[in-house]
């Protein structure tokens, strides 16, 4: 490998910060249930440990996502939740609103038909874009699960209208540095339409609500033949890419470790990436990159590294592409040669590099083998298993 993609990696890899997610650290299965597990976090200070530890071994997991009513409900104060990462190496990252859990959700939250149902929604995101303040979190992330479960059930046009009349509130409360992401979706938990569906939705939604808002891409939020690739590089053209979740999907969003069922269709999305950076002169977007998965049978540490590692190696990949090159044999109709030069970086091994990256800060070069061999997951299984024996 040439001295320049050695260098390249090294490049990529220095500005490539992943945010974890709180959930990913707890027992949270599928809609058939939960397999649980002793290791799994218990309250927000396990998985702020967990956090800093992932981060200690992959030096760039620096921040963690934080659910509303899943890690703000233990009576801790603001500045007790912002000591509390700081004492495990992280902060706190991206604020989650929840609209899809309050039984008053049934038919929509701020899409609903009842004017009172909107304003409780409405009110739940205004305290979280304030409670964001109040933990010094720039991210407001926001998925939705509104949507109607047969034709008829209610208007499509009056649940758009309702919704942008809701988004348009929530700008105006954002402090100067804070951003809110809208996350699309197609399918699930509403059966046959849902209110922000796909990134059109979401574009047109967060280009009315003002500056400060953004696209929040779900790897796993599309349809089998979707090419992400192709959203991703329209909404970088339009500036409108404010971050992804991470994830892959067999069948529909399966939340399953990234890349572990299609590694080059995420290259691909990273290669729209660089390519952007590479024809605005090295400037890269400013996006969010946060994982965004959940596991019913791998130990929640262990994927949360294996993504966190699959996410460096795919984004070093794709930092090898030669946009220059890339672009006079697209410009020249070269296809055989524009698509080899594609696969050629795909398939180069980077391990060397990456380890000498980590190296090079101090860290293993390699943080799966690095957390096997410091039992951490056998010590958090041991202690969780007799604090839930104690709470019993
Ligand atoms: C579910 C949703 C969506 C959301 C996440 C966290 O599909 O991806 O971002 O929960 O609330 O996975
Ligand atoms: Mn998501
Ligand atoms: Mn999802």
């Amino acid at each position: 490998m040439t001295e320049d993609s050695h260098q390249r990696i090294h490049n990529a890899l220095d500005h490539f910060k992943i945010e974890l997610h709180s959930w990913g650290f707890t027992d949270t299965g599928t809609r058939f249930g939960k397999f649980l597990q002793d290791g799994a976090a218990i309250d927000l200070a396990d998985k702020l440990a967990d956090a800093g530890e992932v981060h200690q071994l992959t030096g760039c997991c620096p921040k963690l996502a934080a659910h509303v009513l899943w890690d703000f409900q233990e009576g801790l104060e603001p500045y007790e939740v912002i000591a509390l990462a700081e004492k495990h190496g992280v902060e706190i990252g991206s604020i989650n609103p929840n609209l899809f859990q309050d039984q008053d959700y049934r038919l929509g939250s701020l899409c609903n038909s009842d004017p009172g149902i909107r304003e409780k929604a409405s009110r739940h995101v205004i305290e979280s874009i304030k409670l964001g303040q109040a933990v010094n979190s720039r991210i407001v992330s926001l998925w939705m699960a509104d949507g109607t479960n047969c034709p008829g059930q209610d208007s499509i046009r009056a649940r758009k209208r309702r919704l942008e009349t809701a988004l348009g509130g929530f700008h105006d409360a954002l402090a100067e540095d804070q951003i809110f992401l809208l996350e699309y979706k197609p399918f699930e938990p509403a059966f046959y339409h849902t209110d922000i569906a796909d990134w059109g939705m979401s574009y047109l939604h967060a280009k009315k609500m003002g500056p400060q808002a953004g696209v929040l891409v779900d790897t796993g939020h599309h349809y089998q033949s979707q090419k992400i690739e192709q959203i991703v590089a329209w909404l970088l053209d339009e500036e409108m890419l404010g971050g992804f979740h991470f994830n892959d999907r067999r069948y529909a969003d399966d939340d399953l470790t990234l890349g572990s069922i299609d590694p080059y269709q995420i290259f691909r999305i990273f290669n729209e990436v660089h390519g952007y950076a590479a024809s605005n002169g090295g400037r890269y977007p400013a996006i969010e990159y946060r994982v965004d998965q959940s596991h019913n049978l791998k130990p929640g540490m262990e994927a949360m590294i294996e993504t966190v590692t699959a996410a460096q190696e795919l984004y070093a990949k794709a930092a090898l592409v030669d946009h220059e090159c890339l672009q006079k044999h697209q410009e020249a109709g070269k296809v055989v040669d524009a698509e080899r030069l594609l696969k050629k970086a795909f398939g180069t091994d980077v391990s060397g590099p990456l380890s000498e990256w980590r190296e090079g800060r101090g860290l293993a070069p390699d943080p799966f083998i690095a957390l096997r061999k410091s039992e951490y997951l056998e010590r958090i299984s041991s202690d969780r298993k007799e604090r839930r024996k104690k709470k019993r």
